[in-house]
């Protein structure tokens, strides 16, 4: 190209950005690429050295002062400060200590929480209350009432934390974000907890439950349960060569996923377990519950142990190998890209 030329395109490009417009033909390859290119990295964030910062907080600023006292795993692909451990996902641990009330609110967002360590924590969602047990997998739907609390030190209480996954990030590009404060920092109580369960939680609905919520109505998904079923199957060698054995957790309403942006999934690997290696349009954020081992992502190679947390990016190559017996607790956005239609995986 004559240095003339060179000079017109770019006194023209300079023009267009002031008009604001761009030429496509300088971008055409980033926006439309041949395969997905994340922005994220693999990571790992071990649980051993996240734990000092989470206790830390809860001697600079109470829970009813955060709101929530949270600490967001930001992915180092992403700018500091995106508050996102994927594109389309949030992750953060929350920490509730005895005698504690994280104040009632709701927001568009969907969340699930995961609990990594202590008793006897609750959450209330729309007039019931759950105890939190680790390995509990527990939800907060979109724009329902919600707020945590835990029995002071008196009543047994005792530190307790969990993971929090939100949708944050796809909520942002959709700009459909909306939230509100309640009038009390403890909601009003009108079921007995496990009225939820009850209804909905043995295979079974109540006989005119008409579905009008894309959101579970069961709230608790207790570990013990989840676990059960789990080592069931894998006493039946029902192991897949690239999973393990992988159940996802329902809606029992419409047997999606239990919220309509995340999907949610426990898998084990019995001991000595090589996986085979794939890849998937979903982005993954996993956390380790019992056993040890490894996982490879892309070029990444991590050792994971109990409560470690790491993500995997869309369409990386994902291998899990486990030394010892291994549960693993993920959540995706597979529901949103399944919805239209973009679930793509390769199972090598
Ligand atoms: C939220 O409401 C919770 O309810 C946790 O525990 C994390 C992050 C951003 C916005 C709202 C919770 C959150 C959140």
């Amino acid at each position: 190209m004559t240095t003339d030329l060179q000079e017109k395109r770019s006194e023209y490009y300079q023009q267009l950005t002031e008009a604001n417009l761009a030429p496509l033909w300088t971008s055409l390859h980033t926006l439309v690429p041949p395969h997905p290119r994340p922005r994220i990295v693999p990571t790992i964030w071990k649980y051993k050295e996240l734990r000092p910062y989470v206790m830390h907080a809860g001697e600079l600023i109470t829970a009813k002062e955060a709101v929530r006292r949270v600490l967001i795993l930001e992915n180092p692909g992403l700018p500091a400060g995106s508050a996102s451990i994927t594109s389309t996902l949030y992750a953060g641990l929350q920490l509730i200590l005895p005698g504690e009330i994280a104040p009632s609110h709701r927001h568009t967002q969907s969340a699930l929480r995961f609990v990594m360590e202590g008793h006897g924590a609750w959450t209330a969602v729309n007039g019931e209350k759950t105890t939190m047990s680790p390995g509990d997998f527990i939800i907060t739907p979109s724009w329902n009432w919600h707020d945590h609390g835990n029995p002071s030190l008196e009543n047994g209480g005792e530190p307790v934390i969990w993971l929090d996954g939100l949708d944050i990030p796809l909520i942002q590009m959709l700009d459909a974000g909306f939230a509100e404060d309640n009038v009390q920092d403890e909601q009003e109580l009108f079921k007995q907890e496990g009225f939820s369960y009850a209804s909905f939680g043995y295979n079974m609905i109540p006989v005119r439950h008409e579905v009008k919520d894309p959101t579970s109505p069961i709230f608790s998904y207790p570990y013990e349960r989840s676990r059960e079923a789990l080592y069931q199957l894998l006493r039946q060698e029902a192991i897949d060569e690239w999973d393990g054995v992988k159940l996802k957790y329902i809606n029992p309403t419409t047997g999606g996923s239990a919220m309509p942006t995340m999907a949610t999934f426990m898998q084990l690997l019995p001991a000595g377990f090589k996986g085979r290696t794939y890849r998937s349009s979903d982005s993954t954020v996993y956390t380790v519950v019992e056993g040890k081992g490894k996982v490879k992502i892309g070029d990444s190679v991590f050792e994971f142990e109990p409560k470690d947390i790491f993500v995997a990016p869309s369409w990386q190559p994902v291998q899990l190998e486990a030394d010892e017996e291994t549960v693993l607790f993920s959540y995706s956005d597979r529901p949103v890209l399944s919805q239209l239609g973009l679930l793509r995986e390769k199972r090598d």
